[in-house]
């Protein structure tokens, strides 16, 4: 009888702990292998390398760089601070060539936080005014009755009222008030539903509530929780999912901070987590935005928890990984039929280039041949197309990557790599 009490006890406890979302231990060589792939990162400390959200990803994980982190970190300071207040004060810089966006300048705040640091003196005032002002510009171009747009996008905006609230900064209700107008009213984003986004606002919105800022709005910010969370829910794949493979980490990061519980949440996250494990299997995880995206999930965390980050729990040291180089003999090469058919003069071609080619090694090659040009720009996530045959993407459009004939790309140019007969098509959509 008693035997029978503790098995009820036990499946009583499993229940429990399948009913809220929890990712259960990964095997430690799997987060090494991941880790180990932010290793050259975190060795270029150049301007254009810099990458706080490598930095973020990296002090919420399980594994750990020594000294070189701190090393990173000093030079994320150098190059944030003093671009940042320069640019303030005028706009042409030569050392400072773009002044950082407010999702940077945010992905840095949170840097900082995930040293254990707050935002101090003098300079760190001027970058709360900058970051503030990043976003009453924001709240400008919504407008009044919320028919606008941000600039930059309501992800860098979620982004940024959660590095504020990481800091203790508080967010006029002003500013909260647009970014839960979009989620009351499904404007997050324009064409369909980014599980991205949506997670991103969410854990903007946990960090107010377990802070307690905001109290007259604690009401719309629980519901608006409660809602990117069932939208999120909703938007699993077949294969486990939220969205897509790349916003499953954020969407994780969402549910496990989630206040609500239910059989149906602790399955869905299970299902991800299993889905997850397949797709690192299949080396789906190579840019090290994503990476830095998952690491903490793996290791239970979230951006969230960077109000309060545990500084001194222990992490295992990364050792460089042993790689031996396969023997390629000969690669075989390969066509790839580029395709640009939204414009005036429709450009297809097939591409010859080596097996295991990127897209960019395509373009690039296209390019030589003749007849094709673009442009790119970088970006943290890595090389973003932004002009294709001399057009360049407006306000609100983008060069969208397909597959022929209506699959878009799940990964950019540098990390996409088209197979033999495959056909690739740049399309000029609006967003
Ligand atoms: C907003 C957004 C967009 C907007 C960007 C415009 C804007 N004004 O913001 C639009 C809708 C245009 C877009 C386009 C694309 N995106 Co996008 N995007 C995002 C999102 C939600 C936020 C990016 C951001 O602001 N980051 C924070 C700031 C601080 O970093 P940043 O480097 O300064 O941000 C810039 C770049 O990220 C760039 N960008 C946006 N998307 C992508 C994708 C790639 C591969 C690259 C290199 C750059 C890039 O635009 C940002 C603003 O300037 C992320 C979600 C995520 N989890 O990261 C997905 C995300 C990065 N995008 C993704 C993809 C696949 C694309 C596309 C390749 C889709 C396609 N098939 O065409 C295209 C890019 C094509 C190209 N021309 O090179 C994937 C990347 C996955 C991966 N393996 O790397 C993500 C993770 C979404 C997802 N879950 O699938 N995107």
């Amino acid at each position: 009888m008693r035997h029978l009490g503790a098995f009820l006890f036990l499946l009583g406890v499993l229940g429990a702990l399948t009913d809220i979302c929890e990712i259960p231990e990964v095997d430690i060589q799997l987060v090494e292998k991941l880790g180990q792939r932010l290793l050259p990162w975190m060795d270029r400390l150049s301007r254009e390398h810099l990458n706080p959200s490598v930095y973020v990803g990296l002090r919420l994980s399980s594994v750990q760089v020594g000294t070189k982190e701190k090393l990173y970190l000093r030079s994320l300071k150098l190059d944030y601070q003093q671009c940042l207040l320069r640019s303030a004060l005028s706009e042409n810089d030569s050392d400072c060539q773009a002044k950082p966006s407010m999702g940077r300048l945010s992905l840095y705040l949170l840097a900082l936080r995930a040293n254990c640091e707050f935002i101090r003196g003098h300079k760190g005032d001027r970058l709360i005014s900058q970051l503030k002002r990043f976003l009453e510009d924001e709240k400008r171009a919504i407008g009044h009755n919320h028919k606008g747009h941000p600039h930059t996008s309501y992800y860098q905006y979620g982004l940024g009222i959660l590095a504020l609230c990481v800091h203790q900064k508080r967010v006029h209700n002003n500013l909260v008030g647009k970014l839960l107008y979009a989620v009351e009213h499904d404007r997050l984003h324009q064409s369909h539903f980014s599980v991205d986004t949506a997670a991103m606002a969410g854990l903007a919105f946990t960090c107010l509530k377990r802070s307690n800022f905001n109290p007259d709005q604690r009401h719309r910010i629980t519901m608006a929780i409660r809602t990117v969370q069932e939208k999120i829910l909703k938007a699993q794949t077949p294969e486990g999912y939220f969205g897509n493979v790349y916003s499953t980490p954020l969407a994780l990061q969402l549910l496990m901070t989630s206040p609500m519980s239910g059989a149906e949440l602790g399955t869905a996250c299970l299902k991800a987590k299993v889905a997850l494990l397949a797709s690192l299997q299949d080396g789906a995880f190579q840019n090290a935005v994503m990476i830095s995206q998952l690491l903490p999930v793996l290791n239970h965390k979230t951006y969230v928890d960077l109000i309060s980050p545990d500084c001194l729990a222990p992490r295992v040291m990364l050792e460089p990984a042993t790689t031996t180089l396969p023997q390629i003999q000969d690669p075989e090469t390969i066509n790839v039929t580029l395709q640009v058919l939204s414009l005036l003069q429709p450009y297809r071609q097939a591409i010859p280039v080596l097996a295991g080619s990127s897209l960019e090694d395509v373009l690039k090659k296209a390019h030589m041949l003749g007849g094709f040009i673009y442009e790119k720009q970088a970006s943290l996530s890595g090389p973003y197309l932004t002009s294709v045959m001399g057009k360049e993407a407006g306000k609100r459009e983008f060069w969208q990557l397909l597959q022929a004939p209506n699959t878009p790309l799940q990964q950019g140019i540098a990390d996409y790599r088209p197979k033999d007969g495959e056909a690739i098509e740049l399309r000029l959509v609006s967003w």
